[in-house]
């Protein structure tokens, strides 16, 4: 799984599963790397210009332009930031990245869509697995505004979370699905267990001291 040059772990899943959560303490604890912390859509001028578009604006926008739109930002994070952040070695981890497409676009919205070469494939992909009414819920909560992606039905977001398990079924070795009904700190554990092969020296920082 680790490639001679950098590392790139992606989180995915439905609205509210906790994503950046776990961007964010799996940053912590790979603070002595100096990780490449990214999230879609945004990331790049042009790329934050897009997601205003696709989430904040009330334009009517088509299931395949909404696709294109989703991917012109990526590829301008994967040439700006992602793949020269792995040329050189470095940790990346992202909050979202193609698989979002393949699931929302392509599983629930029926947009037939591929993956395109240039975009380079992550080294393990965490797909935080929870019922979609539950992080709905969450959002709720949270007081987060509702973006249009969001708005969608229930109906849906079920589609988007059964997109997610097919594409973790097709490829076992990519994906680690995680039950992200649990608190927050059991599933960083399991992520950082999933990433000991990689990770030697901050897994040996976090395991509790005996004697
Ligand atoms: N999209 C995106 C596409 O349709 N196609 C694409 O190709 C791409 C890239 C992005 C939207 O765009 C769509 C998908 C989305 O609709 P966004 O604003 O980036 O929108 O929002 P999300 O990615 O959905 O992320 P959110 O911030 O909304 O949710 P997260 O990151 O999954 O959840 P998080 O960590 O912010 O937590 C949400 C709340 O739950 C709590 C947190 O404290 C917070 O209050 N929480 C937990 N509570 C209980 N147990 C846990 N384990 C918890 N973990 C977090």
């Amino acid at each position: 799984m680790r490639r001679e040059r950098g590392l790139f772990v992606t989180f995915e899943g439905p609205e509210g599963a906790g994503k950046t959560t776990q961007v964010e303490l799996l940053r912590q604890a790979l603070a002595g790397r100096h990780p490449v912390v990214v999230r879609e859509p945004g990331g790049t001028p042009l790329g934050e210009h897009i997601r205003e578009l696709l989430l904040h604006s009330d334009m009517e926008i088509g299931g395949e332009a909404e696709a294109l739109l989703f991917m012109a930002a990526r590829a301008e994070l994967v040439a700006r930031l992602i793949t020269p952040a792995l040329v050189a070695g470095r940790v990346v981890i992202a909050d979202r990245y193609h698989d979002s497409t393949l699931a929302y676009q392509g599983g629930a919205r029926g947009v037939a869509t591929g993956w395109p070469e240039s975009f380079p494939r992550p080294d393990r992909t965490f797909l935080l697995d929870v019922p979609p009414e539950v992080g709905l819920e969450r959002q709720r909560r949270a007081g987060r505004p509702v973006d249009r992606l969001e708005s969608e039905g229930l109906d849906f977001h079920q589609a988007v979370m059964d997109a997610y398990r097919r594409l973790a079924r097709a490829e076992p070795g990519r994906f680690v699905t995680i039950d992200a009904t649990r608190p927050p700190k059991e599933i960083h554990r399991a992520v950082m267990t999933s990433l000991a092969a990689c990770l030697p020296e901050e897994i040996s920082r976090q395991q509790p001291r005996t004697g």
